[in-house]
């Protein structure tokens, strides 16, 4: 069938709106018809070329909605018109990482997935002929996308695409990040790094969870009032301390903060968030993805004297099992989804979005179709 996707040719270049062709769904596979998709800064950061599972040309896109139109041999779980959100962290609930339920990092379909095909070791979309790659096992910026049935999650039919696309990364992600990976107490003093579409899902779980300082950290003054809606209680722009950061949020925390989320990709700030921990218990948790190559120092003695570096992906949340259920939270108004969606686009925009986050003037744009 036809499709209309936007197309990542190159690294570095925008993306090009093209009617492309995709073929049906083959064993185990969903063919999906795409309601929404937000535009996440990692969508971005593999644009960009720094990406080194990046793959060209593909379809980029990992934040998606939408309703299933087929189902391939053997599919079991969704049928013909179930409302679904695509996992580019899947759940095949029979792996050995799934059932060690120690992690949320199903690897049944890693190896295709990081090659940008599906299970089969193809590709289902082309054009004139030649393969179009898929992205993270999900290819949201198209109006049509097949994906393994693993990599699905049913959600109820009474919930908004245009909203709760934003659970398949963004929400889950920082929610997901003080819930299941650092598991903050209540009462604990927190500090986020960043307050972007991750960080803000990180101080809305913060409060959630009954946190009692939470210190949003930013460069940029224009998310202060956001941040404080949805929990902060103090702003800290680097820029404006005049100082060391980490000594200043020490003493602000008199002693080091119980959790930190580093949710920028900056390596400077991971160990920033890390030495900025509480002596003997503070945990800090990266979930910002730094440049291919990168690495982070510290003095070991950080660690030898009880601080802990963790770090999170889709914020340690198991996708079928997890992702509806916060679909429920939002539907129940126990989280805030509709303020951070700051921009709604047609396709043909979605350049525009890219910009927007660039500049700092988006939280999260959201494409419909
Ligand atoms: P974003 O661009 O919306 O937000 C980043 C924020 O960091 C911005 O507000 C910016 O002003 C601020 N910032 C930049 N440099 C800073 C500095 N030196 N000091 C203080 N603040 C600074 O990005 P996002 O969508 O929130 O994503 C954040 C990171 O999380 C990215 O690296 C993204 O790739 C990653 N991510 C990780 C996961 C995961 O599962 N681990 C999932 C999604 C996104
Ligand atoms: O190696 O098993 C694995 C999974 C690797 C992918 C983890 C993805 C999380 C970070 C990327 C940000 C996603 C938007
Ligand atoms: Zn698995």
């Amino acid at each position: 069938m036809d499709v209309r996707a936007a197309v990542a040719f190159e690294a570095g270049k925008p993306l090009s709106i093209e009617t492309v062709q995709l073929e049906g769904p083959r064993a185990g596979e969903v063919l999906v018809e795409i309601k929404a998709t937000g535009v996440c800064h990692t969508d971005a950061y593999t644009l960009s070329g720094a990406d080194s599972e990046g793959k060209f040309p593909c379809i980029l896109g990992h934040e998606g909605a939408g309703i299933v139109v087929d189902v391939g041999p053997g599919v079991t779980s969704l049928k013909k018109g179930d409302h679904v959100i695509p996992l580019y962290t899947p759940e095949c609930r029979q792996c050995e990482y799934c059932l060690s339920q120690r992690t949320n990092l199903c690897q049944a379909i890693r190896e295709t997935q990081g090659r940008g095909v599906m299970p089969d070791g193809t590709s289902r979309f082309s054009l004139n002929g030649k393969p179009i790659w898929h992205y993270m096992g999900t290819s949201t910026f198209a109006n049509y996308t097949v994906a393994p049935e693993i990599a699905l999650a049913k959600i109820r039919e009474d919930a908004p695409f245009e909203k709760v696309c934003y659970i398949g990364c963004g929400v889950t992600t920082g929610l997901g990040a003080v819930i299941w990976t650092a598991k903050v107490h209540p009462g604990a003093n927190v500090v986020v790094f960043g307050l972007g579409g991750i960080g803000l899902n990180v101080i809305q779980g913060a409060r959630m969870v009954g946190a009692n300082m939470i210190i949003g950290v930013d460069l940029n003054n224009g998310r202060r009032e956001m941040a404080e809606k949805f929990g902060m209680t103090h702003f800290v722009n680097p820029k404006e301390i005049g100082g060391d950061i980490v000594p200043y949020l020490v003493e602000l925390t008199k002693g080091g903060a119980d959790y930190t989320f580093e949710c920028i990709g900056n390596i400077n700030t991971m160990r920033q968030a890390l030495e900025c921990c509480h002596k003997g218990w503070g945990i800090s948790t990266i979930i910002g993805v730094a440049p291919s190559g990168a690495e982070i120092s510290t003095r070991p003695f950080q660690l030898v004297t009880g601080r802990v570096w963790k770090g999170s992906a889709f914020g340690g949340a198991r996708g079928r099992t997890d992702v509806p259920k916060i679909v429920d939270w939002y539907m129940d108004g126990k989280i805030n989804i509709d303020d951070l969606i700051t921009h709604v686009v047609p396709l043909e925009q979605i350049n525009d979005t890219f910009d927007l986050m660039h500049e700092g003037k988006s939280i999260r744009s959201v494409v419909t179709f």
